[in-house]
């Protein structure tokens, strides 16, 4: 189905009770009717009008007010939760549109265009919301904010590491081969971070937000998972990482790669046990994702993120933002890290690396 997102000029989502609020679920989803657009869960109706200057901002006009309109997930939000929580793995689509995508490749592009890596393996291009507008409202999109803070059972979520974006390189020297390792868990649940008695709990202390900005295709490298291991709360056998991962064989038998399109976001669990498979980039391109582990506020983020928030405060992104977008970027990207609530788990001092 083709939805719609509508916000205010401060970036908050309207709901069909006639709400403005920081995230949208099933009730900010609108779609268009021969007679304006519909609220499927109020029944609430609105009539629009196209800006015919641009034709890209469509206005509506409710009780006096300006309204933007974007594309909305194909899916209710809570369609995303249920299968999140069923298979600990979910597919969120339609977080960017082709105008965002083409240009965030178009930074990423001339940011890597001198590094001298240009085959096998992922480069890190830095903390994209200091540099990217693109980055910053994909990162604070409402409906995935609305999902994983349901997810994690609290409003207080934050990035444990700057929003990651990345440029899988094609296989060169790797083509053919099957390096062994790999295989992890993400960020909380990392040996030695949280106490191994409770990687098991019912309620989940982190979910990975990856933003596919390429097509993850099972050709460019998409990320190779075991559907279902979030439930084996473990982190993953050494016999897993030993030998290479040859998919539909042996221990990696029921290996699956994570394909989906362009603009969207893979939203797993993060016990979920995945793998960066550099050598299957067989596309001769760049893939370029950017990757989020997302925690509680109250958990130890994974670096220390003062100098990103204090490099934030010339970014000239921030300007270009609404309100609601910096207020995000600011409590997920830079504030500090809140008391553990009475009761939580211990978690330690983390490694300082990306899962
Ligand atoms: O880039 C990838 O395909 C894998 C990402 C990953 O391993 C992670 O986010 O932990």
């Amino acid at each position: 189905m083709n939805t719609y997102l509508l916000s205010n000029s401060a970036g908050e989502s309207l709901h069909g009770d006639g709400r403005y609020l920081l995230t949208a679920n099933d009730a900010a989803i609108w779609q268009q009717h021969p007679g304006g657009l519909h609220n499927a869960v109020y029944g609430t109706v609105l009539r629009q009008t196209t800006d015919g200057e641009t034709g890209a901002v469509t206005t509506t006009d409710i009780e006096g007010a300006t309204l933007f309109m974007r594309p909305g997930p194909v899916r209710f939000p809570s369609e995303y939760l249920t299968e999140l929580r069923e298979e600990g793995f979910t597919i969120l689509d339609n977080l960017m549109t082709s105008d965002e995508v083409l240009r965030l490749k178009g930074d990423v592009a001339s940011r890597i265009a001198r590094n001298e890596q240009k085959n096998d393996g992922r480069l890190g291009v830095g903390d994209g919301v200091t540099w990217s507008v693109d980055v910053a409202r994909v990162v604070t999109h409402p409906v995935a904010l609305w999902l994983m803070q349901t997810y994690l059972g609290t409003n207080a979520i934050h990035f444990c590491h700057p929003p990651s974006v990345t440029c899988m390189r094609p296989a060169k020297e790797l083509l053919g081969k099957f390096p062994p390792l790999g295989w992890h868990t993400d960020y909380p649940y990392h040996p030695g971070v949280l106490e191994r008695e409770r990687w098991g709990d019912d309620q989940p202390l982190g979910v990975q937000y990856n933003i596919c900005v390429d097509e993850f295709r099972a050709d460019n490298a998409a990320t190779q998972y075991l559907p279902d291991s979030f439930a084996l709360r473990q982190w993953p056998t050494e016999e897993f990482n030993t030998g290479g991962t040859r998919m539909g064989k042996g221990v990696h038998k029921d290996v699956e790669q994570m394909t989906a399109p362009s603009g969207s976001a893979l939203v797993y669990d993060s016990r979920t046990w995945h793998r960066a498979c550099d050598e299957l980039n067989v596309s001769g391109e760049d893939r370029v994702a950017i990757l989020n582990a997302v925690t509680p506020s109250w958990v130890l983020p994974m670096v220390d993120k003062t100098m990103s928030a204090k490099n934030y405060t010339i970014a000239e992104t921030d300007n270009r933002l609404t309100i609601r977008e910096r207020k995000d970027v600011k409590r997920l990207c830079h504030a500090k890290t809140r008391k553990p609530p009475k009761g939580a788990p211990t978690v330690k001092h983390p490694e300082r690396r990306l899962g």
